[in-house]
């Protein structure tokens, strides 16, 4: 049997409102159908929208693409001995999967099993609420996900000083006098962890106010190229720059806690900590004249409204933890953190950040990798240690030999994927629910598809989390599902039930128990409704809607389960033709801390730990001579999985190798003209565009690409954008050590012509 609840629809005509479920900004869509065709016909922005105002990029087009792509898989399929596939029915499917995985469990330990879970499950509501759930049924500490190359070096330290990881701190960007972004594009990226639809009007907006915009990145990008200033930095120097912001703040006493003072710890070991970083020390090594440095520091310091920003530049770099640290301990010292017109926090309306949802503290290194002894961090492994964690002669007797993939492809995401496919021949079983058969999912024994986005019905529960202005929209789906295929949440489900010998309502009760206890744990905001009163309200249907209905019902917007108040509730949600505007950021802390004693420790000791690894590289780091990559993202790719779609994959190749004419003079590599580009895990060559956009001694490749293993069917971007894979150059061995985190930003090449 398999679970059948569906999406509630409210699309009927031809007219479909949702929002868009590409990129974290969730901008509004109108999409024109042709329902009995089921296809779709036109998509435009939503000028009603009160967040995107009729703002849509190009990618919203995969919406349709991805829906109408022959590649895409409709039925399970299972490899044959001769390396071909057939399809199979969803029992047989799922109970090879499950009967698998539990086999390789019982007999060589839970650990025997590792899931990797990839970012589009960020945007479906159904995967994202029973992903956790189906991670649990494992109970396998191999855990790994696409976060150890991408924010959790922020997580880690937001863990630790506010006790939540998960409520992130934005830009309030609309309100805000002063913008400094580094290592973000929001151009390009619309902006990640400041969920805002038409970022480029936003960031103008700062300027046409009278307010400044500050880049400061190792090329000059498109963000760049509508700010005030831009600085290079070299890359993976960040936390230098920002220690020496810090030192110059106190040496000028323009440390101003105002009301943190009351609830802050740790302000006299920050000072010891900084003081050897002056702007004089760190300028060889972050590539910025000490005068700018005071500058900024004196500009933010002394600018009411001013937000520090830091992305993926800081976080998937040498020392992700400390840059992404020093950002909040930076505004928090001049007042600059949870105020209005700075770094912010969401309110979401499911309630995911309110206090009295605290998840247990988890200590660091409950489980440590076989092949190098690495740590469980707050429940991930490092994302690039997958292929040495199943190697025999890496992890010998206690190697990994099942893998689950759901919506991930870390043969092209995550640091050398050559190396992870190949050890993918040594595992007993691997599983990928996905929608293509692509460079990961080729390895695999068995691939599980899913419905795609215009089959489902959605809400943007992260981004809800990540949104410059606090905002609730429930999506319906487009069109019917399809007969015969499943939704993510139902096959994790499915899963779930087939390994534990439980039925799906089961299992479901199970997670919803779960999320019962914590809605109503003291200190909640439905402290004392009794489990009776909740499951009348939401009914008896299982699948994630009734989940997300207790969530807004029990958040902070909604009605509690009294029929008496007004509150959210899915119900309502559905009735509204787009998103609900819940209002700007507002202040939340110290109310919304969660740390254990409820005050903000500004020094703790796990992340300080990592500053004697700042003061050890900053020899090398001043070096003049040193080559190194960086990344980039581009509008029309999303990291690796719409290259498919014709609208998206057209014109030019877009995987160059952008370099600065002085590095190109050099090395006698012409515009046009074939570089090799070697680190210690691998070598590509690439298409050399030369560029003063880039800073001498930094080259740039974007990720994603490098669609031409053998075994993937993917026609278009296989002809069109193949590309080379640049995480075939991201070293698997080198760290942000206290947070586990690749270094994708800052790898030392060497390269010549080709
Ligand atoms: N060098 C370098 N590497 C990077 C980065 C970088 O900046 N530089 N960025 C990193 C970051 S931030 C991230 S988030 C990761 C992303 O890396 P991953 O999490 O691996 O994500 P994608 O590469 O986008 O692959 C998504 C997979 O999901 C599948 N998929 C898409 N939609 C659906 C769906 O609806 N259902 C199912 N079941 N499957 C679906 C696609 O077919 C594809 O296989 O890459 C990281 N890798
Ligand atoms: N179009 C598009 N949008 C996307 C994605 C996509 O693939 N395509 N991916 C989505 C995902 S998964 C994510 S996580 C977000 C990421 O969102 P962003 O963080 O905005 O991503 P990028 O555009 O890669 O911007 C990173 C910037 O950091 C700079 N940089 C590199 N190294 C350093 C450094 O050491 N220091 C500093 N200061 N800067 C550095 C790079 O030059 C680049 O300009 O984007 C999301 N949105
Ligand atoms: S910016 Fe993001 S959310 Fe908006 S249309 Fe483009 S992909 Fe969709
Ligand atoms: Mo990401």
């Amino acid at each position: 049997m398999t679970a059948s609840s569906e999406a509630p629809s409210k699309a009927e005509n031809d007219l479909v409102l949702r929002s868009c479920p590409i990129c974290e900004a969730s901008c509004g869509l109108r999409i024109y159908v042709d329902k009995e065709a089921k296809s779709i016909e036109r998509i435009e922005g939503d000028p009603d929208d009160f967040r995107s105002r009729g703002y849509l990029c190009p990618k919203a087009y995969a919406i349709k693409g991805v829906y109408e792509d022959p590649d895409r898989l409709h039925r399970p399929i299972r490899k044959l001995d001769d390396g071909t596939w057939e399809e199979l029915g969803w029992d047989e499917a799922l109970d090879l999967a499950a009967d698998k995985l539990r086999a390789i469990q019982e007999a060589h330990g839970t650990h025997a099993v590792g899931l990797f879970v990839g970012e589009p499950t960020g945007h479906d509501v159904g995967a994202l609420l029973y992903t956790t759930h189906f991670i649990m049924t494992f109970q396998t500490p191999r855990m790994f996900s696409s976060a150890t190359m991408d924010q959790f070096p922020k997580q880690v330290s937001l863990t630790r000083m506010i006790g939540d990881g998960e409520m992130y701190v934005i830009p309030d960007i609309h309100r805000t006098d002063l913008f400094i972004c580094m290592g973000g594009n929001p151009l390009a990226s619309q902006g990640s962890l400041m969920g805002t639809p038409n970022a480029k009007k936003a960031i103008r907006a700062v300027s046409e106010r009278g307010g400044r915009v500050v880049v400061i990145d190792p090329r000059k990008s498109e963000t760049a190229d509508i700010a005030n200033d831009h600085y290079f930095i070299k890359p993976g120097s960040d936390a230098y720059f920002l220690a020496a912001m810090c030192q110059v703040i106190f040496e000028e006493d323009l440390v101003a806690l105002g009301r943190f003072a009351e609830f802050t710890d740790g302000v006299s070991e920050v000072k010891e900590f900084v003081a050897p970083f002056t702007p004089e020390v760190v300028a060889a090594a972050t590539g910025m004249d000490a005068d700018v440095i005071r500058e900024l520091a004196r500009a933010y310091a002394t600018t009411p409204r001013a937000a520090l920003y830091g992305r993926i530049g800081t976080c998937t770099q040498e020392f992700g933890t400390l840059a992404s640290w020093l950002l909040d301990v930076v505004a928090i010292l001049t007042g600059h953190f949870d105020e209005v017109g700075c770094m912010m926090f969401p309110r979401p309306a499911t309630g995911d950040t309110e206090p009295g949802r605290q998840n247990p503290e988890m200590p660091v290194g409950l489980w440590k990798t076989i092949a190098r002894q690495l740590p469980l961090v707050d429940g991930q492994l490092p994302a690039g240690t997958m292929a040495e964690e199943i190697e025999e002669a890496q992890a010998g007797d206690q190697r990994m030999r099942g893998l689950v993939t759901v919506a991930a492809n870390p043969v092209l995401s995550a640091p050398n994927g050559n190396r992870l496919a190949a050890a993918t021949n040594e595992l007993d079983f691997m599983v990928s629910v996905d929608i293509y058969l692509n460079e990961t999912t080729s390895n695999a024994d068995l691939i599980l598809p899913t419905r795609v986005h215009a089959e489902r019905g959605n809400y943007d529960l992260v981004y809800t989390r990540t949104s410059s202005h606090n905002f609730a929209r429930y999506s319906p789906p487009i069109f019917e599902p399809e007969a015969g295929l499943l939704d993510h949440w139902q096959v994790l489900l499915e899963l779930a039930a087939r390994i534990n010998g439980k039925t799906i309502e089961e299992v479901d009760a199970e997670a919803l128990d779960a999320l019962i206890d914590k809605v109503t744990a003291p200190g909640a905001l439905c402290e004392g409704v009794s489990r009776e009163t909740i499951l009348a309200a939401i009914g008896d249907e299982i699948g994630p809607f009734r989940i997300l209905d207790l969530q807004l019902r029990s958040g902070p917007y909604g009605d509690h389960f009294d029929p008496s108040k007004e509150g959210l509730s899915l119900a309502k949600l559905m009735e509204v033709e787009g998103p609900v505007d819940l209002g700007p950021l507002k202040p939340r802390l110290p109310e919304a801390l969660k740390t254990t004693n409820g005050r903000l420790p500004l020094a703790h000791p796990y992340i300080t730990a990592d500053i004697p690894r700042l003061h050890a590289a900053l020899k090398e780091r001043s070096r003049a001579d040193r080559m190194v990559l960086i990344g980039r993202r581009q509008v029309r790719n999303m990291n690796s999985w719409l290259h498919n779609v014709p609208v998206l994959a057209k014109g030019k190749s877009r995987c160059t190798l952008l370099m600065s004419p002085v590095d190109a003079l050099r090395l006698g590599i012409e515009n046009g003209g074939k570089a090799r580009v070697r680190s210690r895990s691998g070598e590509v060559i690439a298409e050399a565009q030369v560029s003063s956009e880039m800073m001498p001694g930094v080259v740039s490749l974007p990720h994603g690409f490098g669609h031409t293993r053998l075994g993937s069917q993917l026609g278009v971007a296989a002809t069109k954008q193949p590309g080379v894979n640049a995480n075939q150059l991201t070293d698997e061995m080198p760290l942000d050590v206290p947070s586990g985190t690749h270094i994708a930003n800052g790898i030392p090449v060497e390269i010549e012509a080709a």
